[in-house]
C-alpha cells in the first residue's frame, strides 16, 4: 500500500456531463460494484434542474437494484448551487468531511461547459459522461474550455452505432493528450441500463487515485483543491479587495501550497478571514 494512502483515506470523485447523459444511472451502477467491493459509499448530487427528484430518481433506481436498506450507502441531493460559480462553497468541506466515514465519496454535477472546472477543482478524480451523438463535449474539449476530466466515459453503449462513434471521436480528440500532473485520460465505453462496462469504469476511476498515490501527488492535488477553494470562498465574501489584503492571489495560493501542516478548509479559512478582518479595523 502507498505510503500516502494511509492518512488520505478514501476517494473524492466528482461526476459530471449533461444532463440526461446518464450520471445517476451510472453512479447506481457503480454504488452496486463499489458495495460488491465492500466500499462504503456517499454520494452528493447537486443538480439544479431537479434538486429533490434528482435525488429520488437516484434513490428509486438503488432500491430497484439493492435489496433491502443499506446503512454503508449514504445519499443526499443538494439544492445548493449558484454562489460558488456553480457549486455552492459548502459541498467541497462537506465531501472531504464525509471522507472521514466512507471510502468513496461521489459527487454528481450537471455540466456542460465551463462548469465542470468547478468539481474537477474539488475531487480527487473526475469522470465526465458523455452523451451519444453529442458533439458538444468533444467542441468544449477541442477548445479548451472545459478541462480534460481523469476518466470520459461514453453512456448508452447498448444504442449501438451513435454511441462508438460518439467514443472514437472523443478517443481522437483526447489523442495522446496529458493533464497537468502527466496523466492520459481514458475514454470508455459503458451502459447504465444493461450494467455493461461499470466494473471497468470503476477499475479506471481507482486506477487514476492509485496513479496519483504512486506518485506522491495525491496530497498535493487535496492542497491544491484546498487552495483553490481557500482563495475562490474569499474572493466570494471580500471580493479582490480581500485576496489584495492577503498579499494577492498568486502569492497566496503559493503559501497556502507550501504548507506542511494541514489544516482543515474550516480552519484554514477561518484563519484566513481573522487576518483580512484584522487588517480592515
Ligand atoms: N438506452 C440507455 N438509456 C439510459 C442509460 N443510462 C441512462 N439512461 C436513460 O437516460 C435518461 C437520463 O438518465 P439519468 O441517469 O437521470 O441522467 P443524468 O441526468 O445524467 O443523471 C433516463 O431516462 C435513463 O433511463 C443507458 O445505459 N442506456
Ligand atoms: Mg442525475
Amino acid at each position: 500500500m502507498p505510503a500516502e494512502q494511509l492518512e488520505t483515506g478514501g476517494h473524492l470523485i466528482g461526476i459530471t456531463g449533461p444532463p440526461g447523459a446518464g450520471k445517476s444511472s451510472l453512479t447506481a451502477a457503480l454504488i452496486q460494484v463499489w458495495r460488491r467491493r465492500g466500499l462504503k459509499v456517499a454520494i452528493l448530487a447537486v443538480d439544479p434542474s431537479s434538486p429533490i427528484s434528482g435525488g429520488a430518481l437516484l434513490g428509486d433506481r438503488l432500491r430497484m437494484h439493492a435489496s433491502g436498506a443499506d446503512r454503508e450507502v449514504f445519499i443526499r441531493s443538494l439544492a445548493c448551487r449558484g454562489e460558488f460559480g456553480g457549486l455552492s462553497a459548502e459541498v467541497w468541506p462537506m465531501s472531504l468531511a464525509m471522507l472521514a466515514a466512507f471510502d468513496i465519496v461521489l459527487v454528481e454535477t450537471v455540466g456542460v461547459g465551463q462548469k465542470e472546472i468547478d468539481v474537477s477543482k474539488m475531487t480527487d478524480t473526475t469522470c465526465f459522461v458523455a452523451q451519444p451523438a453529442s458533439g458538444d463535449s468533444i467542441q468544449f474539449l477541442k477548445a479548451g474550455i472545459m478541462e480534460v476530466p481523469h476518466v470520459i466515459v461514453v453512456n448508452k453503449e447498448d444504442i449501438g452505432l451513435a454511441a462508438r462513434k460518439t467514443l472514437s471521436d472523443l478517443r481522437n480528440t483526447l489523442g495522446r493528450r496529458t493533464d497537468a500532473d502527466g496523466w492520459q485520460a481514458p475514454a470508455l465505453s459503458a451502459s447504465a441500463a444493461l450494467g455493461s462496462g461499470i466494473e471497468p469504469l470503476a477499475d479506471a476511476l481507482d486506477a487514476h487515485r492509485h496513479w496519483l498515490l504512486e506518485r506522491g501527488q495525491f496530497t498535493a492535488r487535496r492542497q491544491r483543491c484546498q487552495a483553490e477553494w481557500l482563495v475562490k470562498h474569499l474572493r466570494e465574501e471580500f471580493g479582490r479587495y480581500g485576496i489584495h489584503r492577503l498579499g494577492g492571489e498568486d502569492a497566496l495560493f503559493a503559501t497556502l501550497m507550501g504548507q506542511s501542516r494541514r489544516r482543515s478548509p474550516i480552519a484554514e479559512y477561518e484563519a484566513l478571514r481573522a487576518r483580512v478582518l484584522r487588517q480592515e479595523n
